[in-house]
């Protein structure tokens, strides 16, 4: 009788990290929320190539070192995906993540990194190769503290925030969380990339709306010592910062929320 040879496949063995793994059916999720994004929400865009701008996604980490992730890496994804964002619309944001978006979906015309076609793409995902292997790390990828910085999502983020202030023109507008210890914060990629990467020939104001949370309203949050750092850092860039405490339209959205808070009740 003839003995067949059994070969066990050893499941792809990948880098431990700290971080949790690519998320699971990453390429499935982009590429539908690709042609979610250019076929329903933006029909403007529907020539875009989902098929081409999904493979430049994943050639630009996969059998590479995810801690040696470079802004050239997604290079050409980021030419396959260039959009044009009015003047005047573009909102930034920093630990306002929940606020700026229902604020973002009310107000459709102005444009969060989220609302453009990459930033809808990865909002909320994660991922990572290998060098050693041509597939997805499904186990662990870098941690952005105790691994490395120059991890695949961090450099993603770093990469697309700063061609987003790059082609904004006009008055930007940021949402800023005036309820934690520093409202700006300057390891934050809003400080580090985004305000440094504005156009002063073509931003000539940023616009800051500070919004407390509803339930600890404190004191004026526009005075705050790291408003001021960043109201110098922007004089220095040549573009004029306007601050406006708790922006009343946003304070709205809040109190949808909380409808029966003190600050809330006033019958308009
Ligand atoms: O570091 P942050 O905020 O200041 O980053 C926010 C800032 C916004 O203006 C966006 O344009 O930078 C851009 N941006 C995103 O849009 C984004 N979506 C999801 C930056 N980071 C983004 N993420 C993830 O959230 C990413 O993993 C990053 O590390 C956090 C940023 O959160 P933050 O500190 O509240």
């Amino acid at each position: 009788a003839v003995v067949g040879i059994v070969m066990w496949r050893q499941p792809p063995q990948h880098q431990e990290w700290k971080g949790a793994g690519t998320t699971a059916h990453f390429y499935e999720i982009i590429l539908g929320r690709c042609y979610t994004y250019t076929q329903i929400v933006r029909p403007e865009l529907g020539h875009k190539d989902c098929q081409k701008i999904g493979k430049a996604f994943t050639n630009a980490f996969l059998s590479k070192d995810p801690c040696g992730s470079t802004e050239q890496d997604y290079e050409p994804l980021m030419e396959l995906t260039n959009q044009t964002v009015p003047c005047d619309k573009t909102l930034l944001w920093s630990k306002t993540n929940e606020l700026v978006h229902e604020y973002a979906w009310v107000q459709r015309e102005l444009f969060t990194l989220e609302n453009t076609l990459l930033g809808y793409m990865a909002d909320g995902l994660r991922w990572c190769g290998d060098p050693g292997s041509p597939e997805m790390n499904y186990q662990s990828c870098p941690d952005r503290r105790t691994d490395c910085s120059n991890n695949s999502v961090s450099v993603f983020w770093n990469t697309v925030s700063k061609r987003f202030a790059e082609d904004a023109c006009g008055v930007v507008h940021v949402l800023l969380n005036g309820s934690v210890h520093n409202t700006f914060d300057e390891r934050s990629t809003f400080a580090r990339v985004e305000v440094f990467n504005l156009h002063p020939e073509k931003v000539h104001t940023l616009q800051a709306w500070v919004m407390q949370d509803i339930r600890n309203i404190s004191s004026d949050s526009c005075s705050d010592a790291s408003i001021k750092n960043l109201k110098l850092i922007l004089s220095k860039r040549n573009i004029t910062f306007t601050c406006e405490n708790n922006y009343r339209p946003i304070r709205f959205l809040q109190c949808v929320k909380y409808p029966e808070h003190s600050s809330c009740r006033s019958k308009i």
